[in-house]
């Protein structure tokens, strides 16, 4: 595509999104910024440092454990909020999941077996869940998430959902501590440049069962003063705002610094940590070559559509997309026949009460009902499902049946 048919498909789009309707999948973006990877791989961010996610398991103490897990907090935002965009200003559109649509994978490394299970559990309206477990230290994180989106001045993202990380308490195995963590608000920026990049907005929180919250505030480069990607965090008994056991500042694509007690303190005694990510790489997940994952799994049922994309041939992209979505509403429809609903395979929509979820919401701004109603239910990880799926071998013709079912392949 020529520059000047590229400024001007750039110039509609950012008339088309000025009156978009709220619903990120309905945005038709110019090819150059349509991006092969689904939204269910975003999952993955979570845990590329597997030894910091796994590292609270190892801590005696409430607060300092609740301080880890405030520190891995941190280091997952880079992953997720810049990674698609290092040198900034190409964030591009991410693949729109289908229902059932699975990322699957594992990490190994010195924190040993991480494994990542990640899983459209709605398309109407779009939510997706994740578990992540860390076999040796029994760490575990699961959540969904889906987004809200309005226009003004920019695309203003709003995340709904939460994750819930349970962290089993050392010398204790019996007993596990739960953080419930609230998901920050994002907007775009570069839009009129052409160089869109994320910015996070607002406050987000963590609190834990064992009654620590940390809150962490984000901002960006105003027009006159600040860094962008800036953030502070501080820690503190919930309930207790003020009390503050300690503070972490910086920007979350660069360095930050981890003290004791407030900001107001800080000296070179008070800090205990420089968290700097260039020292630290990220850990690579593995994910199974293509002919042996299931045809649902993102990167198999995407792949014509990706190879469109990477060739800039948009017909492609075009045919290969309708296939899905032609397949997947006629499944739709005759699941609607024959009175049944799409059977998830890892996670179950809870009907009750999440415990965790009632006693902790209130502490993080979220609602003890986990907005299901906009997500399409609680989503929690199945452990009984999981078992199921993990044991299913398909063999060649049972895969090729499912690709042409649900994918139209
Ligand atoms: C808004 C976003 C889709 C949603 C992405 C989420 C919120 C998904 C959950 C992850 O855990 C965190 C995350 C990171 C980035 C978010 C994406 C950034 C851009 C994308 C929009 C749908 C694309 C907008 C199109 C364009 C061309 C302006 O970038």
């Amino acid at each position: 595509m020529s520059d000047a048919s590229q400024s001007s498909s750039w110039s509609a789009f950012l008339k088309s999104i000025a009156s978009f309707n709220g619903d990120l999948s309905s945005l038709t973006a110019p090819p150059f910024i349509l991006s092969s990877t689904s939204l269910t791989e975003f999952s993955s961010y979570w845990a590329e440092h597997p030894s910091v996610f796994a590292a609270p398991a190892k801590e005696e103490d409430p607060a300092k454990r609740a301080l880890l897990v405030l520190k891995w907090f941190l280091t997952t935002l880079k992953q997720q909020y810049a990674s698609r965009s290092e040198q900034y200003g190409n964030e591009k559109k991410p693949l729109n999941p289908f229902l059932g649509e699975l990322f699957l994978g594992k990490w190994e490394d010195d924190a040993g077996t991480t494994r990542l299970i990640s899983e459209q559990v709605s398309h109407h309206p779009p939510a997706t869940a994740y578990s992540i477990i860390n076999e040796k230290s029994g760490v575990h994180l699961q959540g969904y998430n889906a987004q809200k989106a309005s226009f003004s001045k920019t695309i203003n993202i709003k995340q709904i959902g939460h994750a819930l990380l349970s962290v089993p308490v050392p010398n204790d195995p019996e007993e596990k501590e739960v953080f419930l963590i609230s998901l920050p608000s994002l907007h775009v920026e570069g839009l009129i440049f052409g160089s869109p990049f994320i910015e996070l907005d607002g406050a987000s929180y963590i609190t834990s069962s064992s009654g620590f919250t940390a809150k962490v505030d984000y901002s960006g480069k105003g027009w006159l003063s600040g860094k962008k990607n800036s953030f502070v965090a501080t820690l503190y008994p919930t309930g207790e705002e003020k009390e503050v056991l300690y503070n972490c500042s910086g920007q979350w694509t660069k360095a930050f610094e981890i003290h004791t007690g407030p900001a107001k303190n800080n000296s070179s005694k008070t800090l205990i940590e420089t968290w700097d990510p260039s020292n630290t790489s990220i850990s690579e997940l593995n994910v199974a070559p293509l002919e042996q994952q299931h045809p649902l799994e993102s990167r198999r049922a995407w792949a014509n559509v990706a190879a469109g994309i990477a060739k800039g041939d948009m017909d492609t992209v075009g045919k290969e997309k309708a296939k899905i979505e032609q397949a997947q509403r006629a499944m739709r429809k005759a699941e609607q026949a024959e009175g049944r609903v799409w059977q998830r395979r890892y996670f179950t929509a809870r009907e009750d009460e999440d415990p965790d979820l009632a006693t902790l919401a209130d502490y993080v701004g979220l609602n003890p009902n986990g907005d299901a109603d906009k997500t399409g239910g609680l989503w929690r990880f199945d452990a009984a499902k999981a078992e199921k799926a993990t044991a299913e071998q398909l063999n060649e013709e049972e895969k090729v049946k499912i690709a042409k079912e649900l994918l139209g392949q």
